[in-house]
């Protein structure tokens, strides 16, 4: 490591000899020594966001592309605080991150100045290992200890809180030799994953050759393309269906890869699709349950008295876990059941009326090969899944935690992660509007994102669940709280003000036409769709 003047140089160090390399920022003044820090040493590519959840988020997105963590960069509580939604999101998601919250000097926090707030109270719930970090000296031990905390699988929420005086006071510590060389050591430990249980792989292989229907139930790293291919490989051996859980961080799918459709969210249709099955196999995911309670319906999804068989959690070797249980199932030269054909090439009749079909059909042929949708359509998007399951191979990207406003921000730090792949986020109306921000660093940043809006002017999934919880039709009241028509949101003068192109379309023809344009150029674009 090279010499740290103070704290904040130390930690800059630590990160970058950690492999942390991209910080998502919105800094404040107990962040200016961190800030020149991260000025004076080269490394660092530093991504301003203006808002903290685009920041969160967008680190979110950076780990699920990348498998590595970045830092954020967060003012304090407040700061934090604006950033939780989209950290919950990542916390679901599996998402390695270590968040940099700047405190007051150790001295002024006793001042009650305005900005003071429990710090370490405000991080807790969305993080797995949260500290304070108390002198300059202690700066690198503790951020070696963040970064190894993010890496442990399957990924998971490191938040350092740096006051000011530890940022700016001198390291009175010489630097240790070799520090990055043990760090990669000891990252590669943190990151190992365990394997399945030898007694787990023959529970699941048990079940697999017992009677009646059983699914393959996958989640987490389960869903990346040899995983699938294991899966498609027992499935064609022991006739048992693959499907993906509802959220899924990172999806692989697409002509030439085994199919795992995901279980679909509303309660009805989740119930009807595993009324079939006397036994689940859980692989990298857990027992599926509602989204929500609803009056007189099941929490739990399985049919009572299915049996659940879990062969690996999400944190250990899933694909490691997949290989043994198809040799234990003998499937292991099998050819993969499952791949679907490749969707038909467009024909003349891509025009008409906009329809959530139409939409469909038009992203599933124009989708380039290795896109990365970000999936935030909501209610638009509900049949994307088996209309898109043809298209060119591409990852499919979703909420995992269920707090809208994921989409935007995960673009920007998934198009960072890969900047040589195209990035779609389509995206309604309502969950786009929480950090539009987003569309500003995707502008500034210049990144291949084509974002398109499903603008039906309404939180149109909430009129289903007014319905669907038993509380009536809504009166005037409840409507004018469920949508967003008065006034109308004009997306393509909301993207131009950030500096994005942005086109509005009200027909499928029309809507065809703006997405080939803006999928055959690199750089941002945004696409309204008047619904
Ligand atoms: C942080 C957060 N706040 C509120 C909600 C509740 N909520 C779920 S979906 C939704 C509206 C989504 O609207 P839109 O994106 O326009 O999609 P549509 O339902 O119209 O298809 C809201 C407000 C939520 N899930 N997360």
């Amino acid at each position: 490591m090279d010499a740290a003047a103070n704290g904040a140089e130390s930690l800059v160090h630590t990160l970058l000899d950690g492999g942390v390399d991209v910080c998502f920022t919105n800094p404040g003044t107990s962040e200016m020594h961190f800030v020149a820090a991260l000025d004076r040493i080269e490394g660092m590519r530093c991504v301003l966001g203006l808002f903290e959840g685009v920041v969160t988020g967008a680190a979110d997105g950076y780990y699920r592309m990348s498998g590595k963590p970045a830092c954020t960069l967060l003012h304090l509580g407040p700061g934090l605080a604006n950033g939780l939604a989209n950290l919950h999101n990542a916390r679901k998601a599996g998402s390695g991150i270590v968040n940099v919250v700047g405190d007051h000097a150790t001295a002024h926090v006793a001042l009650d100045a305005p900005l003071t707030s429990d710090i370490e109270g405000v991080a807790r719930p969305m993080s797995h290992w949260v500290h304070t970090s108390r002198s300059a000296d202690d700066i690198a031990t503790d951020g070696a200890r963040a970064v190894l905390e993010a890496n442990a699988p399957p990924g998971r929420i490191a938040t350092l809180i740096l006051p000011a005086d530890t940022a700016w006071n001198p390291v009175g510590r010489a630097p240790e030799a070799g520090s990055a060389a043990r760090m990669a050591a000891q990252i590669a430990e943190a990151r190992r994953r365990a394997p399945a249980e030898p007694e787990a792989v023959r529970a699941a292989a048990q079940a697999l050759r017992a009677d009646g229907p059983t699914l393959l139930l996958l989640g987490g790293v389960a869903l990346q393309p040899h995983a699938l291919e294991l899966a498609g490989r027992i499935a064609a051996k022991t006739g048992c269906t693959v499907m993906s859980e509802f959220y899924t961080a990172r999806l692989a799918r697409g002509a030439g890869r085994v199919a795992a459709p995901r279980l679909p969210y509303v309660i009805d249709a989740a119930l009807k699709a595993l009324a079939p099955f006397r036994r689940i196999v859980l692989v990298g995911t857990v027992r599926p349950v509602g989204f929500f309670a609803y009056p007189g319906k099941p929490g739990l999804l399985a049919p009572p008295g299915a049996e659940l068989v879990t062969l690996a959690s999400v944190d250990q070797d899933l694909e490691g876990a997949l290989a043994a249980l198809a040799d234990a199932c003998g499937a292991t030269s099998t050819p993969p059941a499952g791949i679907p054909a490749r969707a038909a090439a467009p024909g003349a009749a891509l025009s008409g009326p906009l329809s959530p079909e139409g939409i469909a059909a038009v992203v599933a042929a124009r989708l380039p090969e290795q896109a990365i949708v970000i999936d935030e359509a909501v209610t638009t998007g509900r049949g994307f899944g088996p209309a898109t399951a043809g298209a060119a191979p591409h990852d499919w990207l979703t909420g995992m935690g269920g707090a809208i406003g994921f989409g935007l921000p995960v673009a920007v730090g998934a198009a960072i992660a890969a900047p040589d792949r195209k990035v779609l986020a389509l995206e309604g109306d309502g969950s786009a509007m929480y950090t539009l921000q987003a569309l500003w660093t995707i502008a500034r940043e210049g990144l291949d994102v084509t974002t398109v809006i499903f603008a039906n002017r309404s939180y149109k999934i909430l009129h289903g669940e007014l319905a669907g919880v038993g509380a009536g039709t809504p009166g005037p009241r409840a409507t004018d709280m469920l949508t967003l028509d008065r006034p109308a949101l004009d997306w393509v003068a909301l993207a131009r003000g950030m500096g994005v192109e942005a086109v509005r379309v009200d027909e499928l023809g029309a809507f065809d036409k703006a997405l080939r344009d803006a999928l055959g150029r690199k750089g941002p674009a945004l696409i309204e769709v008047v619904l």
